[in-house]
């Protein structure tokens, strides 16, 4: 292997599964509101930012607030989920997930974080992957949420490699959709009928070997 190319990874249930969590803070906002919050509903909130997360629970709800309480209500449930990932460990990284990153980084890789969270440095702490990554794009880098490719742009230009040259792991549908706007080649990690407009698709990166990895490095999306 020798071309180089950048290999970018969204964070939220393609590293670490922190849906969870998020749900659990989600669910206790939304109950205090009384508001129901269901499992399938936060499945809605994947890959999307706090601000909207917290307009579509509202919207489901039927319920409008002032925009202080909106911004209390923000806080309150990041202080709820900061609590929950302060006690994540390595334990939390999704399988296979090290090996990936070991091998594209002995092949002498571009490897970025493209993730919606404005947790995400703290979370790549806790889990001790943070030093495996040349950049980070989080939450706090963008003005504008997947499926605007404007994430995984800047990451491309901080690898300095091509757009053409990147490649995007993504479990959310608009992760995917912002992936193929940004003309990178999109892999979905999670469930085909779901992630269906990815170029590729697979459960989870038990399923991607070597030489997928290596076929990558040689290709261009066209
Ligand atoms: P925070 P990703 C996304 O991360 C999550 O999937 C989404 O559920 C969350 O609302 C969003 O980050 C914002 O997270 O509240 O921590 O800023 O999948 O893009 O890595
Ligand atoms: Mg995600």
């Amino acid at each position: 292997m020798h071309m180089k190319k950048g290999f970018i990874f969204d964070l939220d249930g393609v590293i670490v599964d922190t849906a969870k969590y998020h749900f659990l803070a989600w669910q206790n906002l939304a109950n205090s509101l009384g508001i129901s919050f269901s499992v399938e509903q936060n499945e809605q909130l994947k890959g999307v930012s706090r601000i909207r997360s917290l307009e579509k629970i509202l919207a489901w709800g039927n319920k409008s607030i002032s925009e202080e309480e909106f911004a209390r209500l923000m806080h309150e449930k990041n202080e709820e989920y900061l609590q929950y990932i302060s006690r994540m460990d390595t334990t939390e990284i999704l399988p296979d997930v090290p090996r990936i990153l070991d091998h594209l980084s002995t092949e002498k890789q571009g490897i970025a974080l493209g993730s919606a969270s404005k947790n995400a440095r703290v979370i790549l702490e806790k889990v001790q992957l943070i030093d495996k990554f040349h950049t980070i794009v989080d939450g706090t880098d963008v003005t504008k949420a997947k499926p605007d490719p404007e994430v995984f742009l800047i990451g491309s230009k901080q690898l300095n490699i091509a757009p053409e040259d990147c490649i995007v792991f993504e479990d959310s549908v608009a992760g995917v959709q912002a992936a193929n706007a940004a003309h990178m080649i999109s892999i979905g990690i999670g469930d085909a009928s779901v992630l269906h407009e990815a170029d590729y698709i697979f459960k989870d990166f038990t399923e991607i070997n070597k030489e997928f990895i290596n076929n990558l490095v040689s290709a261009r999306k066209v």
